[in-house]
């Protein structure tokens, strides 16, 4: 089995950006890697989602890894886990941590915000910070309980909860000086001046994700500053699946089969083209 968590490390310290996308299960996780991304994101919004659950923890962290274990053997990128797990207690993380080598999962991000969750683009939920020590110590549970190249992610929520830069940056070093390989630096501002503020000003050691969904930001000039090393559109595909699928039912609702165009839908055959990659590979790998 290739070592995904060895490889997107590797790629971490390349020039290039590794961008992923958001899936919800296997069959999203191979368009993701047929359209050429870099790793797959098992986001707990759009799993949730999945689930017809809103993203407020109701999935327990085993539930989440096996979904995320799930999606990740569907294909050869890395999977990073949005493990949110900030709440959690160390010997919760340890545990956890362990579980998500023992499934081959390449990373784990986790935000530094109390319970109960909520998601960080619900306007009207609440975003308290946890103590920025108290996570650097979560931070240092996961770190020293990896024994593999597992990358882990330390989600700095401060934007989020109108804390600012200064709290942004302090958190930043000392997540970084507890052992993170990346900060994910989240916003949702309608435009990209916190985060590009924040890169601007950050000197540390780690590289930095960002998670575009409010504002828009262009890879290029990204890739020239040279700090930020991830993007991640966690819920891009989700959000396109709901709408194609509603204006279908409408349709179908009102005018039946005969009110479908068929150029609206791929064919079966596309279906089990998706279906049947595992068996392609295995016939690969042993021929
Ligand atoms: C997710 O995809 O679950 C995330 C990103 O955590 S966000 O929804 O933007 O908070
Ligand atoms: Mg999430």
């Amino acid at each position: 089995m290739r070592n995904k968590s060895a490889v997107l490390r590797a790629k971490l310290s390349e020039r290039q950006v590794q961008v992923g996308v958001g899936a919800r299960d296997s069959l999203e996780a191979r368009l993701i890697e047929e359209a050429g991304f870099d790793f797959v994101w098992a986001g707990s919004l759009c799993i949730s989602a999945s689930c017809g659950l809103p993203d407020e923890g109701l999935i327990s962290g085993p539930e989440l890894i096996r979904r995320a274990s799930e999606i990740d053997q569907a294909v050869d990128l890395p999977t990073v886990l949005d493990s949110d797990l900030g709440y959690f207690s160390n010997s919760q993380i340890r545990a956890l941590v362990s579980r998500i080598e023992r499934n081959g999962l390449a990373g784990i991000c986790m935000e530094d915000k109390t319970g109960p969750k909520t998601n960080s683009l619900a306007s009207d939920a609440k975003q308290d910070l946890c103590g920025a020590e108290e996570f650097a110590v979560k931070i240092r549970a996961a770190a020293e309980a990896r024994t593999y190249t597992t990358v882990l992610i330390a989600r700095v929520e401060a934007f989020i909860a109108g804390a600012g830069l200064q709290e942004a940056l302090r958190r930043s070093y000392l997540y970084s000086e507890a052992g993170a390989d990346c900060l994910a630096i989240h916003s949702r501002s309608p435009n990209d001046d916190e985060v590009s503020q924040f890169a601007r000003a950050w000197n540390g050691r780690v590289p930095l994700m960002l998670i575009p969904t409010t504002y828009p930001i262009h890879e290029s000039s990204i890739r020239d500053e040279g700090k930020v090393k991830m993007i991640v559109y966690a819920n891009q595909l989700t959000r396109a699946a709901v709408k194609v699928q509603t204006e279908l039912l409408a349709d179908l609702r009102l005018g039946g089969i005969a009110a479908i165009d068929g150029d609206d839908l791929v064919s079966v055959e596309r279906i089990f083209e998706l279906q049947g990659l595992d068996a392609r590979r295995t016939f690969r790998n042993k021929s």
